[in-house]
């Protein structure tokens, strides 16, 4: 592609001045990113034309990943890796007087996601891509994605993200790929011939708009699609007026009602919410990507009775599950299809993952709100209903009794989840234990019914961007050590394990996380102004801020350390810096308020001279893809500490330990398969077990108040939340009832000893460093596993029946 650094520098000399019609001599950064974007952009397009070419010659099974979600974080290193250039284009624009990082900043950053659920979805891309395996994703394209996070004397405050402000060159508008889809209006039925036709007047129709971004594989010439749906009328200006008589106040607000679909990503990802926009978006991107695959497959294959050998679509949790009714209706409606044929070719396509345990997040419609705006969808609801209830009646009588439970529609609602597990041939979880509480819990009389259905499909993440990009020095000493054959097969990362008591290598990881540190420092003293010791423990939990991740056990942990601090003289810990980064969902008043006890203790820990030696809190604004990838590589802890049976997975704790931290975390989600992985000894677990917890939420037995007043040091803590004696009086009611008058419903008080031990652990080994070390480069060997790699050959050859295809 290009051929030296001469080639890289003429070209890139040329197109500037192609593209900004002035000199080198005035450029902006930005105009430096822009030139340096689209020179990338031209050679991806070639692969990208390519690799669509060789998946329809060799009639190639493709999978189609349907999620509300794609948290991407930024594309131009992820790129100039997968096109092995990275090394030249650093080298030639640094000769030309431009730092590559400094350039990458300039790149907006498509924030199109929560947390863990659309950042897997991105991780999946990647590994799809780098596999060669034909899978592309289907989306939004939200014009605002997550909001940006602002701490202003403490409080959170949202920001709308407005990430297209300035384009995004690593997009394509498809205008010639745009489908309509309908919203509301009413069906009936008509005679035709012997039986009947469907007919639907919608009340709207809205234009779907494609854009597409090029998702490529690292070093293989594969280039996989990520199609994101934008929402536009269908009709032109001049049109609209003539039907509507010329009111152009009409047409603005016809314009907007109907781009507010696409507009914005709901900052919710645990309480559902049951708003008609939702429901709106759901079906939007479902019927346009539905309709953009058959288009494209029919072209090809003259029936659709074997669709299943063709294509599979992945329902990312139950915000895309209307695709099950949609596909049906496309079958019997459009294609001529008798139900049965229709269901189970359905059934071969879909298959789907659920990432969630909290019952306060399962999606379920209201009826009357899913009919008026679904009317057709909403029929065979209805009908799957019916025949699945039957099914249920005459196959498993016993299971009569949990009809509420098990119902696709019952009091009035259609339990979103049940119609997944219904219209797909799998169903997976995201971690062993919570695909184990799957089986046996929520889904029990499913699992009944259907125990071949359900597998486990352990997360992953990938290690490019996690590791090879985000932490080059770290990656270099690991190619030093065993080879480089871990980039290609993550699970060589292993060949590490033996060399953990190598004291060459242990020094040199640990200046390696030292100059890591140091890097963090920085952003740290320009973002916040505060001077943290990079020779202290660097302490982190980074996460969205839910009562279940127990942001709160970490805090009052820390509030502990400090009383210690400034009444026992003779108390001594190695220094440490507790980092925060954190975003709640704009309505969660109790997550707003964690945020604001966390940095209350850093007001008054930071600037006090007794414990500030010993002790700093940072809490990092706007936590997302792009700080991530600065945080992991500095991180010496890893705070996993979810009450246990709660938290589904998890992710971050994938990327702390690849990273050469060390977890510190309860028998929770992953937290297990990490500790199998690496054993006990090189992991700090502590707390409750799952079963434990269980036993509690079932059968009762669990007093706070018991802790509080058996344990002094608790109480007092407790007590300063409101008392006055630290922050005003009263001032963290909120958080001083959630554990004392509700009873502490995530059990931090329960397990607050066993972590305060655990962390004095911490503090003992890493006094040790040769043993510290020898668990870090243990961690980091044993870490290869949790490569999406891994994950994503599974759910090919298990779920989708997909194969790697030769570009
Ligand atoms: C639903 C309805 C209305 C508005 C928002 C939502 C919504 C949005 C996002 C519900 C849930 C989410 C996201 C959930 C999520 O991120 N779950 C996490 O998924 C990860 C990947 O599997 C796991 O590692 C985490 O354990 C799990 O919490």
């Amino acid at each position: 592609m290009f051929k030296d650094k001469e080639q890289f520098k003429k070209t890139f000399n040329d197109r500037f001045v192609t593209m900004h019609g002035k000199g080198i001599g005035e450029a902006t950064e930005n105009d430096v990113y822009q030139t340096l974007a689209s020179m990338i952009r031209e050679h991806v397009t070639s692969d990208w034309m390519h690799t669509r070419e060789t998946y329809v010659h060799k009639r190639s099974k493709q999978v189609y990943y349907f999620s509300l979600e794609f948290l991407l974080g930024r594309f131009l290193y992820n790129n100039l890796l997968s096109l092995d250039v990275l090394g030249l284009v650093q080298e030639s624009l640094r000769e030309l007087g431009h730092e590559l990082a400094d350039l990458a900043e300039e790149e907006p950053e498509p924030g199109l996601g929560n947390g863990g659920l659309g950042r897997l979805a991105a991780c999946f891309l990647d590994s799809l891509a780098a596999l060669g395996l034909p899978g592309h994703g289907n989306g939004i394209r939200y014009q605002f994605g997550l909001f940006k996070q602002k701490i202003v004397d403490g409080y959170q405050v949202e920001v709308p993200d407005n990430w297209l402000k300035n384009g995004n060159m690593w997009e394509v508008r498809r205008a010639d790929k745009a489908v309509d889809v309908p919203f509301g209006g009413h069906v009936w039925l008509e005679q035709h011939g012997e039986g009947y036709r469907i007919h639907h007047e919608p009340a709207e129709i809205v234009r779907a708009v494609p854009y597409d971004m090029p998702i490529v594989g690292y070093q293989n010439g594969v280039v996989n699609n990520l199609r994101l749906w934008s929402a536009e009328s269908p009709f032109d200006d001049d049109e609209f007026l003539d039907r509507n008589k010329g009111n152009y106040k009409d047409l603005l607000a016809h314009k907007q009602s109907i781009q507010t679909i696409s507009e914005f990503l709901y900052p919710d990802d645990t309480t559902y919410e049951g708003k008609v926009l939702r429901l709106k978006q759901q079906y939007f991107f479902v019927s346009a990507g539905l309709k953009s695959i058959l288009q494209s497959h029919k072209k090809r294959n003259a029936s659709l009775k074997h669709l299943g050998n063709i294509i599979a679509i992945h329902i990312n949790d139950t915000h895309p599950v209307v695709s099950i009714p949609e596909l049906m209706r496309i079958l019997i409606d459009e294609e001529g299809f008798e139900w049965e044929e229709a269901w189970r070719v359905t059934k071969s396509v879909m298959s789907f993952t659920n990432h969630t345990l909290l019952a306060e997040a399962l999606e379920r419609w209201p009826v009357d709100m899913f009919r008026s705006l679904l009317p057709r969808i909403y029929m065979i609801v209805e009908e799957i209903n019916r025949r699945f209830c039957k099914d249920v009646l005459e196959n498993y009588p016993h299971l009569e009794k949990h009809m509420r439970d098990i119902a696709i529609i019952s009091d009035g609602m259609i339990n979103m989840a049940n119609l997944a597990v219904v219209g797909t041939h799998s169903t997976n979880g995201v971690a062993q234990i919570h695909t184990e509480i799957l089986k046996q819990r929520e889904m029990r009389y499913f699992y009944e019914m259907f125990p071949l259905r359900f597998n486990n499909k352990t997360n992953g993440i990938t290690h490019r961007r996690w590791l090879m990009l985000s932490n080059p020095l770290l990656s270099e000493r690991i190619s030093e050590a065993i080879g480089e054959s871990w980039k290609q097969h993550p699970s060589d990362l292993q060949k590490l394990v033996k060399l953990a008591k190598d004291r060459q290598l242990q020094q040199d990881m640990a200046s390696i996380k030292r100059e890591n540190k140091l890097r963090l420092a920085e952003l740290i003293k320009e973002e916040n102004g505060i001077e943290v010791d990079p020779d202290s423990i660097f302490d982190v939990q980074v996460k969205r801020l839910h009562a279940y991740k127990r942001q709160l056990l970490n805090a009052l942990h820390i509030h502990s350390l400090y009383y210690r601090l400034k009444e026992d003289k003779s108390f001594k810990m190695v220094p440490r810096t507790f980092i925060f980064g954190a975003k709640a969902a704009p309505g969660y008043h109790y997550a707003k308020e964690v945020i604001r006890y966390l940095n209350a203790l850093a007001t008054l820990i930071n600037n006090d001279p007794d414990v500030n030696k010993f002790i700093k809190i940072v809490f990092l604004e706007n936590y997302r893809v792009s700080l991530a990838e600065k945080i992991f590589p500095a991180s010496d802890v890893s705070e996993q500490i979810s009450t246990a049976s709660y938290e589904a997975s998890g992710t971050g704790n994938m990327k702390f330990m690849m990273n050469g931290a060390l977890t510190i975390g309860t028998l929770d989600g992953a937290n297990i398969e990490i500790r199998d992985e690496v054993e006990d000894k090189n992991i700090f677990i502590f707390g409750l077990t799952p079963q434990e917890v269980m036993n509690y939420k079932k059968y009762g037995g669990y007093s706070a108040y018991d802790q509080y007043s058996s344990q002094p040091e608790l109480r007092r803590l407790i007590d300063s939340l409101v008392d006055g004696s630290l922050f005003g009086v009263g001032e963290f009611r909120m958080i001083y009832d959630s554990l004392l008058t509700y009873n502490d419903e995530f059990l931090i008080l329960k397990d607050f000893m066993s972590y305060q031990q655990a962390q004095e652990r911490i503090d003992r080994v890493y006094r040790n460093p040769e043993l510290w070390y020898e668990m870090v480069i243990c961690n980091i060997g044993k870490s290869g596993v949790f490569s999406s790699d891994r994950t994503i050959k599974e759910y090919a050859n298990a779920i989708w029946n997909i194969k790697p295809v030769q570009v």
